[in-house]
């Protein structure tokens, strides 16, 4: 990790690897999320369109079975991380489930959403929610049968990137953990924490497709090398 005296602001960005061992499938590896589903299929809002029903299937499936699973141990020191670092520290998130905050971390952002949110195509409410939509529930707000997933589909701007841009143009350190760096503008902030002067680390199971654009990269599973991460850095 080299010299970890002079980090003071982190940001960290997870995908669907730090959430594996909870027992949440990834998208791109063998059986995925993405296997018996064309991603344009069910993850834009042209599918949304043409077919809601199987979107709906879809995201109701996935919202019942996060409900079921726990934080792994990368979460959890992830959350120690989080309460123990007195510098400026921000978790970025892809994934959709709610491990992360049920681990304790506190500076968050889903950046794609969340499964347990939901948004009025009518009024523009977003609802915390737990239940299925595929029998179009009235939205708690305007009572319209008007609601759908509030996660960011491709072709749709993901959230808050102001705050996260912000947030990597301070960072000292940039870590990237369980993802293939293969969908923007996710992909591109270690090329932007690199530019920005940052120092960048890649934690995955194996090389992703930006590894070669981290200064340093660390395989293994989430669960292992996440806590030893964190250990070194909270020691330190
Ligand atoms: C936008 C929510 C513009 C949905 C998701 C051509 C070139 C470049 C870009 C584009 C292009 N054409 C279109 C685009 C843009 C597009 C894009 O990047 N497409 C890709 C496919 C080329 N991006 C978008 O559309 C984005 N929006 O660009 O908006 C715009 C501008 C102005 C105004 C309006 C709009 C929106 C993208 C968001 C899509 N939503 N998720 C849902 O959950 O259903 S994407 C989804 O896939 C994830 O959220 C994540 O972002 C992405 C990648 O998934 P990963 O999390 O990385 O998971 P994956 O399975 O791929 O990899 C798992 C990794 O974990 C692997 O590396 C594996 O080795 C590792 N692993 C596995 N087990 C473990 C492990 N690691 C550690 N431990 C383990 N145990």
């Amino acid at each position: 990790m080299g010299d970890m005296s002079n980090i003071r602001n982190i940001v960290i960005l997870t995908g669907a690897g730090v959430s594996a061992e909870s027992g949440i499938d990834t998208f791109r590896s063998a059986g995925g999320l993405w296997e018996n589903h064309r991603v344009e299929d069910v993850a834009t809002p042209e599918a949304f369109a043409r077919d809601p029903d199987l979107v709906l299937r879809f995201y109701d499936a996935r919202r019942e079975a996060i409900q079921t699973k726990a934080p792994n141990p990368a979460h959890d020191a992830l959350a120690r991380l989080d309460a123990g670092w007195g510098g400026k520290l921000l978790l970025v998130t892809q994934n959709v489930d709610d491990l992360h905050e049920r681990a304790g971390s506190r500076r968050l952002i889903h950046m794609h959403g969340e499964h347990l949110s939901v948004w009025c195509t009518f009024c523009d409410a977003r609802h915390r929610w737990r239940d299925p939509l595929l029998d179009r529930p009235p939205c708690p707000n305007c009572g319209s049968p008007a609601l759908r997933p509030d996660i960011v589909w491709f072709g749709e701007m993901p959230y808050r990137m102001d705050e996260i841009y912000a947030a990597l143009r301070e960072a000292d350190l940039f870590v990237s953990i369980g993802t293939s760096g293969a969908v923007y503008p996710a992909a591109g902030f270690v090329q932007s924490a690199r530019e920005l002067g940052a120092r960048t680390l890649e934690l995955n199971l194996e090389p992703s497709q930006g590894s070669y654009l981290f200064h340093e990269c660390r395989h293994g599973p989430a669960g292992e090398v996440v806590p030893e991460w964190v250990e070194e850095l909270l020691g330190g």
